[in-house]
């Protein structure tokens, strides 16, 4: 492969930077992990130094209705529709630091090119930083992105967090008018096209040598929450044949999604990842559990499949162990194509900048992009991370990938310009 010239790394250096500086205290709730929930106690900050940076680059910087931080760098004419460059500011518990902050990050460093070069498009551009993309703190995820798209759901402005703090709550908490939160939608004319640079989150792209890839779709998931109600009883006295041990039961639905899921084709994947067990002391036999069941697919049906399959053998588990399960849908995100004109201009510009073919790939994880789509065309643009690591405190990234994927999304745009 033609080896390419030592690149000038200094934004890619930059980006990096700033999403370390954002990965410690105040700007995120651990003090040795990173953990950034949405109306968290370093959002607000978060979301200034943010602003800060979008100033800097040459754009003006608002926080919108949905605790989102919105730079807009200005077209050849005022109230131009944008290309709207975005991806999420909050990150799991214990997360990494790029997954969603660096292309954000990208986003501003694409805009202070061109600043720098005084180029100026028929469109402006915007960068968008999401408040909510994980749903770390309320049970569902992208809620401020469905509040961009205008696609929320009825029961989304009753959220209540796992302290028993509601949405209106906390926005209020931050400043904001829960009666508001529909007012951060923007307009279909508003917006040209959605792009995201992503760390890709996987193995792939460093298994085979790419720094950069171009994603195709994004896969389908569904969330679900269980509930499993036993009898809570004395453990010294409670017989083991008397027992409806709530934790017991919903062990063996843990193991049941875990075969579901693996029994399927390569991309099912099936995941409890929290677990709340009640009243939680070691003397008492459990009475009451609660899980969540992640359910993800690159296509709907299979997933569809999974999920049918899962909430049939669950019940099973409940009757014959003499327990209570309520199952609940909280999430449906079908499948998302990336737009097949906006992935060529992506996959134009990724081989310009890299020299080679682009690898095609669909995502695994979710991402903004995927609820975007509900408003504009969107395409995505994946870096190399380090082992494939992320929601992990591991998570890394070269610099030089970094700058390459700058130097990919100014050549997005370039040719974005030209359609
Ligand atoms: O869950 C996901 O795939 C994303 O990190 N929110
Ligand atoms: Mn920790
Ligand atoms: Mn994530
Ligand atoms: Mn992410």
């Amino acid at each position: 492969m033609v080896k390419m010239p030592a690149r000038e790394t200094a934004s890619g250096l930059r980006a990096v930077a700033r999403c370390d500086d954002l990965g410690v205290a105040p700007y995120s709730d651990s003090d040795d992990h990173l953990f950034r929930p949405y109306l968290g106690a370093g959002h607000a900050a978060t979301l200034d130094r943010i602003a800060a940076w979008m100033t800097e680059a040459g754009m003006t910087a608002r926080v919108d209705a949905a605790g989102n931080i919105v730079g807009r760098y200005e077209g050849r004419h005022p109230d131009a529709p944008a290309l709207v460059i975005g991806s999420h500011v909050d990150s799991v518990r214990d997360g990494g630091r790029y997954d969603g902050m660096l292309g954000v990050m990208l986003g501003i460093e694409t805009v202070a090119w061109f600043a720098e070069r005084g180029r100026r498009f028929a469109f402006a551009i915007e960068v968008i930083g999401f408040g909510d993309e994980e749903g770390s703190r309320f049970p569902v995820s992208m809620l401020t992105t469905r509040a961009v798209a205008g696609v929320l759901g009825d029961q989304d402005l009753a959220l209540v967090d796992a302290a028993g703090v509601g949405l209106a709550e906390a926005l209020d908490g931050f400043g904001l008018d829960v009666t508001r939160f529909v007012d951060a939608a923007r307009e279909r004319e508003d917006v040209l096209a959605y792009v995201e640079a992503h760390i890709e989150q996987g193995p792939v792209l460093e298994a085979e040598g790419h720094a950069l890839g171009v994603v195709s779709a994004i896969a389908a998931q569904y969330r679900f929450r269980a509930v499993v109600t036993g009898v809570a009883g004395h453990a010294g006295t409670m017989a083991m044949r008397l027992r409806h041990d709530a934790l017991a039961a919903a062990a063996e639905m843990v193991l049941a999604v875990e075969r579901i899921g693996g029994a399927g084709p390569e991309d099912l994947v099936a995941t409890v990842g929290r677990m709340e067990v009640g009243p939680g002391v070691p003397n008492v036999v459990p009475g009451a559990v609660t899980f969540s069941i992640d359910i993800r697919a690159g296509v709907d049906g299979v997933r569809d499949r999974a999920a049918e399959a899962i909430q049939a053998v669950l019940p099973e588990i409940a009757a014959r162990r003499g327990v209570g399960l309520e199952l609940t849908l909280q999430q449906d995100l079908p499948a998302t194509p990336c737009d097949s004109g906006l992935s060529a201009l992506m996959a134009d510009a990724v081989s310009a900048v890299t020299g080679a073919a682009p690898r095609v790939l669909v995502s695994g994880a979710g991402h903004d992009a995927m609820v975007m789509a509900r408003l504009a065309p969107v395409s995505m643009v994946f870096l190399r991370c380090r082992g494939g690591i992320s929601h992990n405190p591991a998570e890394a990234v070269e610099v030089e990938d970094v700058q390459v994927a700058l130097e990919a999304m100014t050549a997005f745009v370039s040719r974005f310009e030209q359609t």
